[in-house]
């Protein structure tokens, strides 16, 4: 079950803070008194070594593997691939800690063998699948698409894996599955900087067609390599025209759903992160403008597009007041 935690009191937009830690959610949660004993283990956390020089530990074969990659598609307009190295620096996976750099010194516990994802709920065929069988039942697929944080950073990313629709598919939704739920794993033992900074496990959701949609992504490696753990390992949602904290990292299950699911972020502050949360520069966040961005390894901030710059997804949306349902 889902620990129901509700922001004490609203925070005031006129309070006087600088913007970085105004955007910081790190500090929201602070300030709601949700993170004390998270933050104090997320200290703690940095003084581990880099995953490189973890007590001896060598990456795995399975871990620096390189993909075969059927096909490649540029789906972010040209627009020059942000290095990996800063992809693979500066993320955001609370499990790991709540730094930018967190995760890419604390992910090295994650196990991602053996690797399991259920898919189960509202469907005809439930079942379990095993990482590998995934990898050789679908050939992979590139896709260049842009990601959008809602703390307003963004990337643009090669990631490789295989659309999200054809595979839900296989599990035969009923007519009842109007929504499409994922969960994260969440193993204290391997996440032990975790502490209570959020309800755990992370927990996402779209709605049945935004999951069948052709741009929906399910991503299992980047840069033509498998997944780093940092960015999601072994398998992660890439939904290009939500803002970023949709795109669950490191599922181990997936439910259809009749009713709309429980999804971390609205749960821990619905007036600040919609069910829905597609990138839109015309709301603003209640405490920051949504109407730029930084692209990480750029100086100026540039402006945020409309559904992330896919308008191919507008139809999904005929009919809802995107001010209200963001
Ligand atoms: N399980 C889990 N998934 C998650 C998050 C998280 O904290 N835990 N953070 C989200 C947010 S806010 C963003 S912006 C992206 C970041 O992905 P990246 O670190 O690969 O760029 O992952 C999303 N998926
Ligand atoms: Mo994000």
């Amino acid at each position: 079950m889902l620990i129901q935690i509700k922001p004490p009191f609203p925070i005031s937009s006129s309070e006087i803070t600088p913007e970085p830690v105004y955007r910081d959610r790190r500090r929201f949660l602070a300030r709601m008194g949700l993170s004390a004993f998270g933050l104090a283990c997320a200290a703690c956390g940095r003084a581990d070594p880099p995953a490189s020089q973890a007590s001896g530990r060598t990456a795995t074969a399975e871990e620096s593997r390189t993909l075969s990659i059927a096909t490649r598609t540029d789906r972010a307009g040209g627009e020059a691939v942000t290095p990996m190295d800063s992809v693979t620096h500066y993320n955001n996976f609370y499990e790991y800690g709540t730094g930018k750099g967190d995760p890419a010194a604390n992910a090295w516990r994650l196990k991602t063998r053996p690797w399991t994802v259920r898919v189960e709920g509202e469907c005809e065929a439930p079942g379990t699948l095993d990482i590998d069988d995934l990898f050789k039942r679908y050939p992979l697929e590139e896709r260049i698409y842009r990601h959008r944080c809602v703390e307003g950073w963004s990337i643009v990313v090669p990631w490789d894996g295989f659309a999200l629709g054809p595979f839900l598919q296989r599990f035969k939704p009923t007519s009842r599955a109007k929504y499409v739920a994922f969960v994260s794993l969440y193993d204290p033992q391997q996440m032990p900087q975790a502490g209570n900074i959020l309800p755990w496990p992370y927990r996402e959701g779209l709605r049945i067609d935004e999951a069948m949609h052709p741009l929906s992504f399910l991503s299992v490696g980047m840069y033509g390599k498998v997944m780093p753990k940092q960015d999601g390992a072994p398998l992660r949602l890439t939904v290009p025209w939500k803002y970023g904290f949709k795109s669950i990292k490191s599922i181990v299950k997936i439910e259809f759903t009749e009713r709309m699911p429980p999804t971390t972020w609205n749960v821990v502050a619905s007036d600040e992160y919609g069910f829905y949360s597609n990138v839109n520069p015309s709301v603003d966040h209640p405490r920051w403008s949504q109407k730029t961005e930084r692209r990480l390894g750029e100086l100026f901030r540039r402006p945020t597009l409309m559904f992330n710059g896919y308008p191919e997804v507008a139809p999904l949306y005929a009919g809802l007041d995107l001010r209200t349902y963001f």
